[in-house]
């Protein structure tokens, strides 16, 4: 066998493990197979700059990404194996417990990873063997031409039985059947809640400006879950304890009994560039968070709330934001309608004044009443600050494209969500800055759309926009990276006027 056949069959014993891997975990309902495992450690242990990095060329593509990626190494050290399996067993047969090793690690590392997922690794590492062994087997007895056949008909079979269990694991996973029984529950729940149409006055109506109310489909979605949690809202519980007076679980009923209260609120990524997307405002419907906090009773000396999702992920948020009577709440509505899955279903926190990161937990179950000084959160962790207050932005959105001479509408949004915003400024060219118009807004807690008309003048123009806090501060034009605290720095375009 050359060189190159036998890292060909070692790469196909290696998608056959896969496949295999795939399979069993649809088989025994497991949450995640080792694959999806893998690859959440891989987001995981990325290093926090260079997953921004990362987030910022490849944008939404980056779960695809993080699953790829392990794909692609298992198959290349399938290759090695299989290049080593004759000369080399030892070599070979130390690659496929090394890869076993590394996936069983990975699933017993995940929030629900079980024996029984380690046991469908060990089942696929027996499978890249068991493939080797049937396809580089020498064959004397047969003649060359008898052996080559033989060769080419156990591929065939290898490569049809590596595809018919990778489809039907596909078409089996659990997570499909799951994710379908939980959006019919969603479906079927009727929450005391309306839905609110967008306050008269907010909306400057430009063809091509974003909607002031952000639609659940068009709004942004960051999280680490390569695939969401699935999780009954009639099981779903939150447990609250560490530093508190007495421990509560809360059920999803316990909540609805409370009354929901509906507050417009604009939530912000710590990733959004200047003039990015990662930003979306709605009207969330939930429970205010500092009426259950005084009700747990809050020791003396706390200063954080570690709040944890069902899919292990962590999140540090100051407990003065959540105790200094701003409309912080646990979410089980947006726009109206129970929260869809990507974005937290069934309860998610929402605090305005903070990037996501350090408030606006998705899938959340479970909280701990404690200090900054006692933990690091998931993305403090990764090197971003422990807390994450919103610097005042502003975000250019129009004109699209280049324009003809004449006046031209310039238009956008700002925002710093629990100071509000008290004026936008824009500037062309370098020139003085000329105030623009500012919509309505309902409170503080939400972006606001601003516009100016442009006498433009043929030629290539800068446009430049800043918006000035209702504290009076206007936003720095210091340029800053979105690592460790968000991003700074004054948002311009370039337009040719024609
Ligand atoms: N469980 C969980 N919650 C999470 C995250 C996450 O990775 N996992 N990401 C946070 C971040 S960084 C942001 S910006 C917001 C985004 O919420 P959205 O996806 O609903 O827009 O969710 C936050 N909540
Ligand atoms: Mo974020």
């Amino acid at each position: 066998m050359t060189g190159r056949t036998s890292i060909a069959t070692g790469i196909l014993a290696a998608t056959a493990a896969i496949a295999t891997s795939e399979g069993l975990a649809a088989a025994l309902n497991l949450r995640e197979s080792p694959v999806l495992a893998l690859g959440q450690t891989v987001i995981k242990l990325t290093p926090g700059p260079i997953a921004e990095k990362i987030i910022s060329v490849v944008q939404h593509a980056d779960k695809p990404l993080a699953v790829t990626s392990v794909v692609i190494a298992i198959l290349l050290l399938g290759g090695l194996i299989g290049a080593w399996w004759q000369g080399k067993r030892l070599l070979a047969v130390l690659g496929i417990v090394v890869l076993v090793a590394l996936a069983s690690a990975a699933v017993l590392g995940r929030p629900h990873g079980s024996a029984a997922g380690v046991m469908v690794c060990v089942i696929s590492g027996g499978i890249v063997a068991v493939v080797l062994e049937l396809l580089q087997r020498d064959r004397p007895d047969l003649s060359p031409d008898l052996a080559r056949r033989t060769f080419l008909r156990t591929t065939g079979l290898v490569v049809l039985a590596t595809a018919i269990v990778g489809g039907a694991s596909e078409v089996l996973a659990s997570r499909h059947r799951r994710r379908a029984a939980v959006e019919r529950v969603r479906a079927s729940l009727r929450l005391p809640t309306t839905r609110l149409s967008a306050p008269s006055g907010v909306d400057l109506g430009l063809k091509d400006q974003g909607p002031w109310l952000t639609p659940n489909g068009d709004f942004y979605r960051i999280d680490t879950a390569l695939s969401p949690p699935l999780i009954d809202p009639t099981t779903w519980k939150l447990r609250i304890h560490g530093m508190v007076d007495k421990e509560l679980t809360l059920t999803y009923q316990d909540l609805i009994d409370r009354g929901l209260e509906n507050h417009w609120i604009t939530i912000c990524c710590v990733s959004n560039e200047v003039g990015g997307n990662l930003i979306g405002n709605t009207n969330w419907g939930g429970v205010p968070i500092k009426g259950i906090l005084e009700e747990v009773g809050i020791k003396d000396g706390a200063d954080a709330l570690l709040s944890t999702s069902d899919d292990g992920w962590t999140c540090g948020t100051p407990l003065a934001a959540l105790q200094d009577g701003r409309d912080a709440i646990l979410a089980l509505t947006m726009n109206g309608e129970p929260l869809p899955i990507a974005h937290g279903f069934p309860v998610r926190q929402v605090v305005p004044g903070l990037y996501g990161y350090v408030s606006a937990t998705k899938w959340v179950t479970e909280w701990e009443v404690t200090r900054f000084a006692d933990f690091q959160a998931y993305w403090t962790r990764n090197g971003w600050s422990e807390r994450g207050p919103i610097k005042t932005e502003a975000r250019i959105d129009l004109p699209r494209g280049d324009v003809q001479a004449g006046t031209v509408t310039v238009a956008g949004v700002a925002w710093q969500q629990h100071t509000g915003i008290e004026g936008v400024e824009v500037r062309i060219d370098g020139g003085d800055w000329q105030k623009a118009t500012l919509a309505k807004v309902p409170s503080i807690d939400t972006w606001v759309q601003w516009s100016w008309q442009w006498p433009a003048d043929k030629g290539d123009h800068t446009i430049e926009a800043r918006a000035t806090n209702r504290k009076g501060v206007p936003q720095t034009s210091a340029v800053a990276d979105v690592v460790p605290n968000g991003a700074s720095g004054y948002p311009a375009i370039q337009v040719a006027v024609t």
